[in-house]
């Protein structure tokens, strides 16, 4: 059975498998006991980085206490400040030499956060991609468009190499230029998306405005991730794309997309646990919560050579899933993430994700996928408006109907947040469009 980097598909026989590396379906023993060879093997890597050497000597702990997975908890977290107060490279294990590229976090204001990848780490990182890829459909016959970017951003570069080892053909779009999207997707008749979910739509809205039914187009499956996404926003892609869409989750410090994706049972994102250990944990106190429940997740990177990661904060908000998959696969997977630590918004005393929102607008019909939540506070108590654009055929119905359309978006934010927003119904097309990531919230309390 192999564990390593390279492919195990025997592409010469007719018989299809039914996963990429049969490691994915190795039993819970072996792998528990995988994941301890290659925890002590990761933490002995990073105790030669001058802030992990410190921080196991401050919390007394040695490499060779680390006997068991349950003592993993006994180490410190690491968290995105700790690598910003050590930019750019301090968190690097191998010599620079020996660096084969950098990527950086996503952030779009003040100084990215660099990671690093060895030779082996970017084999690793293909043969991560392409296993949740080929969980999701892809087939070495099938041609993909990537639009995600090609830059610092691990989107395009990630996937880009993961479709190349599954085998397939990829076409580097990258992420802008939608019209040009929309003729690509017509001329070369890619069978399979990669790019955000709010690209996805907004590719499908200017594939309408140039007059082409985007259903028509080639496209059958649909990758996606790189920011939260609901079930309601799923539907809405896959209905007007009509394609069948999966998620996949990954963030830079860790690798990159390819912790985490979607099988065809839809069931939760497959932690790829053979190469991280996942552990959800209350953000407030930091203890385990509970299988099910939601908490913030923690990565540990196990076979990462130039950045090794111990008990990452991810600030972002999902519940772990042990029962087992019917795809076969063993490992814990996770539901699709709710939002971040650092997105929740606090109105009124109440905590409301962005998604929250977005679930109980996608409910109502007549609602398009496209918002802004806009907070403010005048006086003593926080003001919020939720501007959602609105179908263009309700749009031009009698003013009656919209306001009617406006209360029952009103009600369905307060039942789904607790918390009445005052909703302004758009005309189509008047809210800003991303090629990557959206932005939904704009907080004035913080601008002020
Ligand atoms: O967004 C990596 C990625 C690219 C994943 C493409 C999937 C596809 P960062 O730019 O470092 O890396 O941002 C990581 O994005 O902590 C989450 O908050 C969010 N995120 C990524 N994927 C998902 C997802 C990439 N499927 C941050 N659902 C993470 C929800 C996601 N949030």
């Amino acid at each position: 059975m192999s564990t390593g980097s390279s492919s195990t598909v025997d592409h010469a026989t007719d018989a299809e498998p039914e996963w990429w590396d049969p490691a994915e379906a190795m039993s819970r023993q072996q792998l528990r006991q995988l994941q301890l060879s290659r925890l002590r093997a990761t933490l002995a890597k990073a105790a030669e980085v001058p802030f992990y050497r410190e921080r196991f000597q401050s919390a007394g702990i040695a490499v060779e206490d680390v006997q068991s997975l349950d003592d993993l908890r006994k180490l410190p977290f690491t968290t995105k400040d700790d690598l910003r107060n050590d930019y750019p490279l301090g968190f690097l294990a191998i010599p620079r030499s020996e660096v084969a590229r950098y990527h950086g976090s996503s952030g779009t204001t003040g100084r990215p956060t660099f990671v690093a990848y060895s030779r082996g780490d970017l084999k690793t990182w293909a043969h991560l991609c392409a296993r949740f890829l080929y969980a999701g459909g892809l087939r070495p016959e099938h041609t993909v468009h990537v639009a995600f970017g090609y830059g610092l951003f691990t989107g395009g570069f990630g996937l880009h190499y993961g479709i190349e080892e599954v085998g397939s053909a990829v076409i580097p779009v990258a992420a802008g230029n939608t019209k040009r999207q929309v003729l690509i997707l017509q001329d070369l008749q890619p069978e399979v998306l990669v790019c955000t979910p709010s690209y996805a739509l907004s590719i499908a809205e200017v594939c309408r405005e140039e007059g082409v039914d985007p259903r028509s187009l080639n496209l059958r499956y649909g990758h996606f991730g790189g920011e939260p996404w609901t079930v309601q926003m799923r539907e809405q892609i896959e209905e007007q794309l009509g394609i069948e869409a999966f998620n996949n989750y990954g963030l830079s410090e860790i690798i990159g997309p390819g912790v985490s994706g979607e099988c065809s049972e839809h069931e939760g994102m497959h932690v790829q646990e053979d190469h991280f250990i996942v552990e959800c944990v209350d953000p407030d106190t930091l203890e385990p919560i509970e299988d099910g429940s939601y908490g913030e997740l923690v990565f540990t990177t196990l076979t990462k050579e130039a950045m090794p990661i111990i008990r990452y904060r991810t600030r972002d908000i999902a519940a772990l899933e042990t029962c087992p998959c019917a795809c076969g696969r063993t490992s814990v997977r996770m539901h699709r993430v709710v939002g971040r630590t650092d997105d929740m918004l606090i109105i009124r005393g109440a905590n409301v994700y962005p998604s929250q929102v977005e679930e109980a607008l996608l409910q109502v019909e007549g609602a398009a996928p496209h918002y802004l939540i806009e907070i403010h506070r005048p006086g003593a108590l926080d003001e919020v408006t939720v501007k959602v654009e609105v179908l263009p055929q309700v749009f031009s119905d009698r003013m009656r109907d919209l306001q009617v359309l406006r209360d029952s978006l009103e009600s369905a934010i307060e039942s789904n947040t607790g918390v009445r927003m005052r909703v302004e119904l758009a005309p189509e097309h008047t809210l800003e469009r991303t090629t990557g990531k959206s932005k939904r919230v704009l907080d004035h309390r913080k601008l002020q």
